[in-house]
């Protein structure tokens, strides 16, 4: 976790959604509405696990389309392409590149809320 995304939780008691991608500085869309969600991982990562685990949970399983970085290497050229970068898991929010299993996990939970709100 990021030191701001401890410092946020600490003061809140809860996980933010992040604002702004960490590593690329790219504003991240707010959860909510109906981004186009790509989650580049691979089966073997215990980060990309942690997020995956979450999917069914959250009722998102069908709304994230999955990219396997290690079986499809057009999938992991894409992701260096766009942020310079392999690491994974990475989850893809419009255009915007979102890094780190926490963050990727606090900004899907808020989403996941946001949207029962929308159909509540
Ligand atoms: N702190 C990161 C760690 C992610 C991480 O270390 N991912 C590894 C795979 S398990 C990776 O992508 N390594 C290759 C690279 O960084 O290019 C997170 O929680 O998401």
């Amino acid at each position: 976790m990021s030191l701001w995304s401890s410092i946020r939780q600490m003061a809140s008691g809860s996980p933010a959604a992040p604002t702004h991608c960490a590593v690329s500085g790219a504003a991240v869309p707010a959860p909510g509405g109906s981004p186009r969600l790509v989650l580049y991982k691979f089966d073997a990562c215990p980060y990309c696990q942690r997020v995956m685990r979450q999917l069914g949970p959250l009722g998102l399983a069908e709304a994230v389309e999955l990219r396997d970085t290690l079986r499809e290497p057009s999938a992991r050229a894409s992701l260096m392409a766009a942020t310079g970068m392999g690491q994974v898991p990475c989850l893809f929010i419009d255009e915007a590149p979102l890094f780190e299993s926490a963050d990727i996990l606090a900004w899907l939970s808020q989403h996941a809320a946001a949207r029962r709100g929308a159909t509540a």
